[in-house]
């Protein structure tokens, strides 16, 4: 259904999730509850990213930090961050995270739904200071409640996603969600310690001026790909790559462009996660207008049987991704 209530630039998440909750009926508020809790955890890692330089200086001299916990890789802490919102926050039965091999159960047997996430992805970037990202996507539980969650909580497939996103720790930081109804983005004032409104429908461009991949990988590519790379370049596309998912998904959701993480010799099904990655951003980018393809058909199509699965991953611009397409004909 058409997003009737346009919320005004400027609203708090607080507010915007009610309002949502209000209007889509998310009957009894866990889900509503739970993007609270990911937002909070978002806010948390906020402060750990934009401390890391500092903290992470002091830590490798005295092996601690300045609150002297014991120095921690970012992505790890992330990922204790988020397991620890999600288990207080009572929503959340179980999570899977990019960074532990097992699904983890947080003994909340009420909770109606499981969190798939990459809790901090990209994280040989933060040494070099360039944007990080979590990534995130939400299923229904489909085992008793009351009970524990079950690996099929997690196996339901793509399109089975209540809502999916991620939050970007780059010049500003920024919630962007769906929950089915179209994608809104939220922008962080660290001095209030809230997110706001900032874009309320996002929509990606059908074209755009973008190119997205790791040319070094050149020589492993498929060659559809690298016919649709010459013809990118022969019209004199820009080719924009941070090396940092989050980032380059985010900035070609407003440039219009195509992100390409094809199979390479060292990943033959590409280096990206289908659950916490591909699954969330895919599921963003219909929602935004875009198209999510594996290269044999739709990310969101595809059967999922293990929990780090990885897929290949052509994401963005519709007209872009068609055209890619074209070339495998
Ligand atoms: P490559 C970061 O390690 C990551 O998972 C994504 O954030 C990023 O787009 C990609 O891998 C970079 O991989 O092979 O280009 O170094």
């Amino acid at each position: 259904t058409e997003n009737t209530l346009a919320q005004p630039v400027g609203t708090t998440l607080d507010r915007y999730i009610m309002r949502k909750q209000a209007e889509f009926g998310f009957a009894t508020g866990e889900l509503s509850q739970l993007l609270r809790d990911l937002a909070l955890a978002g806010k948390i890692v906020h402060r750990d990213v934009n401390r890391a330089g500092l903290s992470s200086i002091i830590g490798s001299m005295g092996q601690h930090n300045v609150q002297g916990e014991q120095q921690q890789r970012l992505d790890v802490e992330a990922n204790i961050r988020f397991i620890r919102t999600l288990t207080n926050g009572g929503e959340a039965c179980a999570i899977l995270s990019e960074e532990e091999d097992d699904l983890i159960q947080t003994g909340n047997v009420q909770g109606k739904y499981v969190v798939a996430m990459d809790p901090l992805d990209g994280s040989s970037n933060i040494d070099v200071n360039v944007s990080i990202g979590t990534i995130f996507s939400i299923y229904r539980r489909v085992s008793a409640v009351g009970g524990p969650a079950t690996r099929a909580d997690f196996l339901q497939g793509g399109r089975a996603q209540v809502a999916a996103g991620y939050i970007l720790y780059g010049s500003s930081t920024m919630l962007v969600y769906t929950t089915g109804h179209g994608v809104a983005g939220f922008t962080y004032e660290n001095s209030l310690g809230e997110f706001f409104l900032s874009h309320p429908r996002i929509t990606i461009p059908a074209t755009g001026p973008v190119f997205s991949c790791n040319e070094g990988h050149w020589f492993d590519y498929p060659q559809y790909v690298r016919d649709f790379l010459l013809q990118c370049k022969q019209q004199r596309m820009s080719g924009r790559y941070v090396g940092s998912l989050v980032a380059d998904y985010h900035r070609n959701l407003f440039t219009g462009g195509i992100y390409l993480y094809p199979p390479t010799a060292k990943n033959a099904a590409g280096k990206l996660r289908l659950l916490y990655e591909n699954f969330p951003l895919a599921f963003l980018i219909e929602q935004a207008g875009g198209r999510a393809e594996t290269g044999e058909g739709p990310v969101l199509d595809l059967e999922p049987v293990d929990f780090h699965q990885r897929s290949p991953l052509f994401i963005g611009s519709p007209e872009l991704v068609a055209r890619l397409l074209s070339e495998t004909a």
